[in-house]
């Protein structure tokens, strides 16, 4: 007795009873208008066709026919390996039309204008039921495009995917499948209670992957990118990544060698097996071979695949050129999806919606839905509204091809069909692989708990390993004998890896790409830059061809701003992030920046990417700098920050001499890709040794705009921080911002930059840079307060500051009242320059108490790091570090500009009275 649930879904349906009634009145009302109108003779008259009989009828009908089958034929097909029957649909069925046999045999198949081979509307029906309701499906008819609609048509029904498979092709797929089988039993066997997450039930996934690989690397792709979460991944290290038995197994023999490879590097803190990634080669043909990467992920599902997506489209940029030169061929990605995932991470519509936008786009994704029917307990009758776990990606023009995964060969011909589309069109294609859970979600988990009858039926079912020999020996394909072969070849392969493990003859490879040495930052590397390329590049920020017009008004307005450079030596923050940019870019290091709206800017401060008054033309003078040795690629992201972020963040990582830059519009939209923020920027180094230069530009400051415009939550950064994970600075002038731009794509230890970037600093005189700090400065981890120079006694207060609010402080009336009181900036929140700090205490020989001024709530911004940073260290004179700001709040500012402006007032006040 199927269950009722999962009847429901994969290949069955939630067909009410409401649903069945229109569906029944659709089909009585089409039979309706067939007789009422074709057979009335006005009507056809009206039409003006002479004469009406059955083979016109029947010609219609078998359009009808055939436009059903395209467009529902997967409602006909098997695609549930454990037997749920196909719900069909009466528009597949020619009963419905009025047809018959012989009417059928009357109408020529040319005039139906399909691609399926037979001489009359009869043979094309049965072709049709065999094409479209077999054991794989299509949904291709909701494409609006109609080159790859009928490209997609003309294939599927010629048939090309179903490649011939020669006794050697067979006997290959077969002896891949019963690596995967014997591996996934070994271990189960030998490591009772360990989670390894088995593959059983979508086996096929793993010599599908191969002959996607295969596929890829004949078209002259030099590496995959696959991104995974657990189900199988085991099994994909060994036989895709190609990585040795012996790596898998030593790692789960003694779980304390990672330990003690820890032990020599204690920034490693590790991760479980089935997060890690991995790199290998794999041999596609004699003498050739492909590179496979598997991303290293978090358990947060789909969270890896802006990372896949941002680590392709890296490799397949070539960044030595002013303007950056893609070439898709060279790298493909390819994303593994769980079934509950993908129909309900939202992370996967953002990163479908990258596909085709000239900034993300990577020549097509390839993606199979490890579809096993279940996520951990539960049925997809209770995880999504859809029919298929798919169906979200028909949103995106995306070809869905559905395979049931107990047939090798319709899953080979779905990867056919899938890298042929890929190669044609450079989009996204999507296989859906139907399978089952053998076990349970871990290898602890008893599944009966929950899907009792399931797992009845599971338990009986033959695996797919013995469906293909057994389908191969009933075809005389091979032998019996040769079938056993292969599982004591791989029986024989496994134990032997194990032994070689266990007694140590067998030594751990060294990695592909060993993780970057850890580094110091160089504190003193020189970001200083000469006054004429300061000034050439001013100049050179302002050309654009003869034929090209900026709009008048902005160009009065960049005219003055590079005017002001010129004589007054001011650059207003704008300028000293184009001038840093330039340098940059002169010396070598390619620049990446996307974010919302970030070519114009969100404050119209960058100006960046020019657009011609008198046509759709774009400029980007950064992307013509006379001496440029590398790229500047600039674009305004879509509306996403999870996707995107991690798109960059996987760029960075596969580039990390680039200086690669994600913007928010205001600092607290980063919320919704907290998930990369958590998980990647501020962990990976610590879990998987990978770091890059991934700089994430905040706004942030307390300028009476309410909660989300105000706060880039400095907090959530500072309490990620350790083991010099991140960099995180609040830059108080445009010179600073300019020495850490420089300083974060130069010093050799590569690690992520938080900055928080200003807004009404933007244009603030006193927060532009001097031509003289950008040609002697640096970046300043702390900055003094000037006044007391020559006159440190006087001093017995300091006031300790951060960011935007320090301008507040200098400008307010009270300042100048000030007589013992110093305003200290810290510039770089972490890691938190302690020593520096508490040495320039020491220098003030009156010093009596130190104040931690913020605009942000007690419980937010910088003020608890900062204070438990620094009292661990604090001598005791100094007793506590006092406080000024906002209270302990729920949200993080005022909403009222009102409210705002008086609290800001009273922090000012409270922080200048020196009582
Ligand atoms: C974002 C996220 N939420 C919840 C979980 C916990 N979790 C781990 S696996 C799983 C079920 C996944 O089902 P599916 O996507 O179908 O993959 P399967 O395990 O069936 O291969 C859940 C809920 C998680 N890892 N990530
Ligand atoms: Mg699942």
């Amino acid at each position: 007795m199927p269950d009722v649930k999962r009847t429901n879904y994969a290949t069955g349906q939630f067909l009410t009873a409401t649903d069945f009634n229109r569906e029944q009145t659709y089909h009585t009302g089409l039979r309706h208008l067939h007789n009422q109108y074709l057979h009335t003779p006005g009507i056809v008259q009206g039409l003006a066709v002479s004469k009406v009989d059955d083979t016109h009828i029947a010609v219609a009908a078998g359009m009808a026919i055939v436009s059903s089958y395209r467009r529902h034929g997967h409602l006909a097909a098997t695609l549930d390996p454990l037997g749920t029957q196909p719900q069909g649909d009466p528009a597949l069925d020619w009963h419905n039309y009025g047809l018959t046999p012989s009417v059928m045999s009357a109408v020529p198949a040319a005039v139906l204008r399909t691609k399926l081979k037979g001489s009359t509307l009869a043979d094309i029906v049965e072709k049709l039921r065999e094409t479209y309701g077999s054991t794989i499906a299509y949904e291709v008819e909701h494409i609006a495009n109609i080159e790859q609609r009928e490209w997609l048509r003309d294939y599927i029904e010629s048939g090309k995917h179903f490649v011939p498979i020669s006794p050697d092709r067979a006997r290959d797929v077969l002896g891949r499948l019963t690596k995967v089988e014997t591996f996934e039993r070994y271990l189960r066997k030998t490591y009772i209670g360990q989670k390894t997450f088995s593959i059983e039930g979508v086996d096929a996934m793993v010599p599908m992957l191969e002959e996607i690989i295969t596929l890829l690397s004949d078209d002259g792709v030099q590496t995959a990118v696959i991104g995974m979460a657990h189900r199988g991944r085991l099994a994909t290290i060994a036989h895709v990544v190609n990585r040795p038995y012996e790596e898998l197994l030593a790692e789960f023999e003694a779980a304390d060698l990672r330990r003690a490879d820890a032990a020599d590097a204690d920034d490693v803190t590790g991760d479980v097996k089935y997060h890690h990634g991995a790199e290998g080669t794999y041999p596609t043909r004699p003498g050739v071979e492909i590179a496979v990467t598997l991303a290293n992920n978090p358990s947060h599902l789909e969270a890896v695949d802006g990372v896949v997506e941002g680590r392709t489209r890296a490799l397949q940029t070539d960044h030595d050129t002013p303007i950056a030169k893609l070439v898709t061929g060279r790298a493909a990605p390819i994303l593994i999806h769980g079934d509950a995932a993908f129909s309900a991470q939202g992370v996967v519509a953002e990163v479908l919606n990258l596909q085709a936008l000239a900034g993300y786009a990577t020549g097509g994704t390839l993606h199979i839905i490890a579809n096993n029917q279940i996520g951990f307990t539960t049925d997809p009758s209770d995880a999504r509204s859809t029919r298929y776990a798919s169906d979200l990606a028909k949103g995106f023009d995306v070809p869905i091809v559905h395979v049931n995964a107990d047939d090798v060969d319709a899953c080979m011909a779905a990867v056919h069909l899938a890298v042929d589309f890929r190669r044609r069109f450079g989009h996204d294609v999507i296989i859906d692989l139907i399978g089952y859970r053998r076990f349970g979600h871990n290898e602890t988990d008893e599944p009966a708990y929950t899907q009792p009858g399931l797992y009845e039926r599971i338990k009986t079912h033959p695996t797919v390993r013995e469906l293909y020999a057994q389908k191969l020996i009933a075809q005389g394909v091979i032998g019996a004998d040769e079938a056993n072969a292969l599982s004591t070849a791989a029986t024989v392969r496994i134990t032997e890896a194990h032994q070689a493990v266990k007694n140590g003859t067998w030594h751990r490879p060294p990695a592909i790409s060993p993780p970057a040495p850890d580094v110091a930052d160089d504190v003193k590397l020189d970001t200083t830059v000469s006054r004429e390329k300061l000034l050439a590049w001013n100049d050179e920020l302002l050309a654009v061809p003869p034929s090209f017009t900026v709009h008048p008004k902005l160009v009065r307005q960049l005219e003055k701003r590079r005017q002001t450079f010129v004589a007054e030596g001011e650059a207003d923050w704008g300028l000293a992030e184009s001038l840093a940019f330039a340098s940059l870019l002169s010396e070598g290091t390619p620049i990446r920046l996307t974010g919302q709206d970030t070519q114009r800017g969100t404050f119209s401060h960058r100006h960046v990417m020019l657009h011609d008054a008198k046509s759709t033309r774009e400029y980007a003078p950064l992307q013509h700098l006379a001496g440029a040795l590398a790229s500047f690629e600039i674009y305004n992201s879509p509306l996403s920050e999870y996707a995107c972020m991690g798109f960059e963040y996987g760029y960075s990582v596969e580039l990390p001499k680039a200086l690669v830059l994600w913007e928010a519009q205001f600092g607290d939209f980063m919320n919704g890709a907290q998930i990369i923020i958590d998980q990647f920027i501020a962990a990976g180094q610590a879990k998987w040794s990978e770091s890059g230069r991934l700089t994430l530009l905040l706004p942030h400051g307390y300028e009476g705009a309410g909660p989300e415009h105000s706060s880039a939550r400095i907090e959530r950064f500072l309490q990620l921080s350790a083991e010099g994970n991140v960099r995180v600075v609040n830059c108080s002038t445009a010179a600073q911002y300019f020495h850490v731009l420089r300083f974060q794509a130069r010093t050799p230890k590569a690690r992520p930059l938080v900055v928080f970037t200003p807004k009404s600093l933007l244009r603030l005189k006193a927060a532009a840079a001097s031509i003289e700090e950008l040609t002697t400065g640096r970046f300043h981890p702390i900055v003094d307060d000037a006044r007391f120079a020559q006159n440190r006694g006087a001093v017995e207060r300091i006031l300790l500051v951060s960011g935007k609010i320090y301008h507040d402080l200098t400008a307010h009336a009270d300042f100048a009242k000030m007589a013992k009181t110093a305003i200290v900036r810290v510039e770089l929140l972490s890691p938190l320059p302690v020593d520096e700090m508490i040495e320039l205490f020491e220098s003030y020989p009156n010093l009596k108490q130190i104040v931690w001024v913020q605009e942000e709530p007690k419980n937010m911004g910088a003020r608890a790091h900062v204070r438990r940073r620094l009292l661990e260290r604090l001598p005791a004179k100094y007793g506590d570090i006092e406080y000024v700001g906002r209270s302990y709040r729920a949200s993080p500012s005022e909403g009222y500009g009102g409210a705002h402006a008086v609290e800001q007032e009273r922090i000012l006040r409270e922080a200048l009275g020196e009582a």
